[in-house]
């Protein structure tokens, strides 16, 4: 059942290289696709979906949920990591064995071995919800890959450069697309359009994206893929 660790990934799956390290898996969730959406809704009855305020005091217009032992968090006091949901003090759900596979199995479609996510954050995008431009810096490892996982309606994905002032670049995501950002990228600005109007056959009007991150776990072994010749 558990696959080898250097098994190709399956024949039908493009694995296109879209930047230095980082990879587009293009429908690699869509053979599991069912369980995926199965498990999500398993996450998302325990923790629902929390329309956090930015540390400035704005909703987000994107709605977030977390499973694993920390979890991504906005408020008044900061963006953060945090074992608990702030609004209950409860531990957030742990990371289906499914969801943590899966990410693992990506990471290393990508070439990174060791994968070990202790977070998998979920948002939620309805019509018209979008994602500024920002990077993701509130991780301890950043050399651990970011792996992220699209369902439902499509977006347009804004990925820039190592500086907010570079260019950005436009990408398609869809259902079922995997993204695995390591190496160079991994410190790319990135955001998200809003959300157009439509109606996903399984998921209706809203899209969803899973990122799975070390947040507060380090690759075992250092530094393998950046200063190995030390
Ligand atoms: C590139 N989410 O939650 S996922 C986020 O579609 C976030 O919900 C977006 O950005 C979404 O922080 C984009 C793709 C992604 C995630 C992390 C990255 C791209 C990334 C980290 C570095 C570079
Ligand atoms: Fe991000």
């Amino acid at each position: 059942m558990t696959a080898s660790l250097f098994d190709d990934p399956p024949q039908s799956v493009e694995r296109i290289a879209i930047d230095d390290g980082a990879w587009l898996l293009r429908g690699w969730a869509l053979a599991a696709q069912t369980q995926w959406l199965a498990t999500v809704q398993q996450v998302l009855a325990a923790q629902p979906f929390r329309r956090s305020l930015t540390p400035g005091g704005r909703p987000m217009s994107v709605g977030m949920s977390n499973c694993g032992a920390w979890g991504w968090v906005t408020d008044r006091a900061g963006y953060r990591y945090s074992p608990t949901n702030p609004d209950t003090g409860l531990p957030w759900p742990a990371m289906p064995v499914f969801l943590r596979q899966q990410a693992v199995d990506a990471a290393l479609a990508a070439g990174y071995p060791g994968y070990a996510p202790d977070v998998c954050l979920i948002n939620q995008y309805q019509p018209g919800a979008r994602m500024g431009l920002h990077r993701d810096a509130d991780e301890m490892d950043w050399q651990a890959p970011i792996v992220s996982v699209s369902l439902g309606l499509p977006c347009t994905f804004l990925w820039g450069g190592l500086e907010r002032s570079h260019p950005v670049r436009r990408l398609s995501l869809l259902h079922g697309d995997v993204l695995v950002w390591g190496g160079a990228t991994r410190m790319a600005y990135h955001g998200v359009q809003p959300l157009k109007d439509g109606q996903h056959a399984l998921l209706g009007a809203q899209r969803w994206n899973l990122t799975f991150r070390m947040a507060r776990t380090a690759l075992a072994g250092g530094l393998p893929r950046c200063k190995s010749a030390q």
